[in-house]
């Protein structure tokens, strides 16, 4: 088992990165709540918080109009490139301040695999914006439950701030069905001095159709998205204390499988992500951030199992994370740590994965990941 440190390489890598923002509201076209809306569409609002993966309980965002999501497929590359936008962004600008796009949802145009998840931010001539502004994007699919915590939708992608570049694993994808609902959630801020004026999200996500011929490449094995949480299947988000602090959290394995890889999202002053198997009293990883010297996080190393076969989980198995912080500002940060180890997970049965398929939208207390801070 080697670990692997590689910047951008991989899944996984510290996903969405952090936020310390300086409200100034400069925004102009204010809507009274932040509310699950689908392709753009206003809907009633719900009398509580729908979806959300992100979102802490009680937040109220201003919805930012006109944005709205293109999905483009080039399907002689086999790409599709989804973009949303155009964003006004505003200098010195929180999260929290921030009109935000709505909840937008992709129709997976395919039966196939997603290979990868390429992320940029761009202007409206093509130029770089840089990935500061990103405060979060999450893709969720509505028509799944996630294996580990069924409360939860099967969260497929994240980035944030960092970019994070979900490479591809050879061999492996994740399994899509024509018509699947995938919810892009957005959240953008912009800590910077300079106004970001009409900026679009782009995410090109390779695929590879089923195959409809015998001339078609061979079938990927199914993969599934493994967040492991130091909050268990609650909201991802908790208040960081001064100083250092562990949090820990299980979830128990309810397939037989293998993890493939695994890295880790932490946000700033995080300094170690660890996931044990308490079952089989091991430990399956040790991660280490990377930090700069103020302790602002700036990547955590992702270990792979892919070239031993994988590290095996049984049913029943149960998972310890555990999160270290060291946080040096004197005072508790309200939201301000995660610790997830992130993985991607190959069942032994792939049929039984079948059972988490949903056709109804989840409910509206559907937990989620917390993401305000
Ligand atoms: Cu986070």
């Amino acid at each position: 088992m080697k670990t692997i440190a590689i910047c951008g390489a991989f899944l996984l890598a510290a996903i969405f990165a952090p936020a310390q923002e300086k409200p100034v509201d400069t925004s102009k076209e204010l809507q009274p709540t932040h509310t699950g809306l689908d392709e753009g569409a206003a809907k009633p609002l719900p009398t509580q918080h729908e979806h959300h993966g992100f979102m802490q309980e009680g937040m109220h965002h201003a919805v930012a109009k006109g944005v709205t999501l293109d999905a483009k497929v080039d399907a002689a590359a086999h790409t599709v490139t989804l973009r949303v936008g155009p964003m006004n962004l505003p200098a010195h600008t929180s999260h929290l301040k921030m009109p935000q796009p709505p909840d937008l949802v992709w129709e997976a145009p395919i039966d196939g695999w997603l290979l990868a998840y390429h992320p940029k931010l761009v202007d409206a001539s093509g130029n770089a914006v840089p990935g500061t502004v990103l405060h979060h994007v999450a893709f969720w699919n509505e028509n799944r439950a996630d294996f580990l915590c069924p409360n939860k939708e099967e969260h497929i992608f994240g980035a944030g701030s960092e970019m994070t570049d979900w490479t591809e694993v050879p061999g492996y994808g994740y399994r899509v069905h024509n018509g699947e609902k995938i919810r892009i959630e957005t959240m953008m801020y912009n800590p910077t001095n300079t106004s970001y004026d009409k900026a679009y999200l782009e995410v090109v996500i390779p695929f590879q159709e089923t195959p409809g011929d015998a001339s078609a490449a061979a079938p990927r094995k199914n993969v599934y998205p493994a967040w492991m949480d130091v909050t268990s299947c609650g909201n991802s988000g908790y208040d960081l204390p001064s100083g250092k602090s562990e949090k820990t959290g299980t979830v128990t394995v309810k397939y037989d499988g293998v993890l493939i890889g695994v890295g880790g999202h932490l946000h700033d002053y995080g300094k170690q992500i660890v996931l044990e198997d308490v079952s089989r009293k091991e430990t399956v990883a040790t991660l280490d951030a990377k930090a700069d010297a103020q302790g602002h996080l700036e990547s955590v190393p992702v270990k792979l199992f892919v070239q031993d076969g994988g590290y095996k989980f049984a049913t029943g198995d149960v998972l310890k994370i555990s999160a270290t912080y060291d946080n040096p500002t004197g005072k508790l940060l309200h939201n301000g740590a995660m610790g997830i180890a992130v993985g991607y997970f190959v069942a032994t049965d792939d049929t039984k994965m079948a059972a988490l398929r949903r056709n109804e939208k989840p409910p509206h207390d559907m937990a989620g990941i917390s993401h305000d801070h």
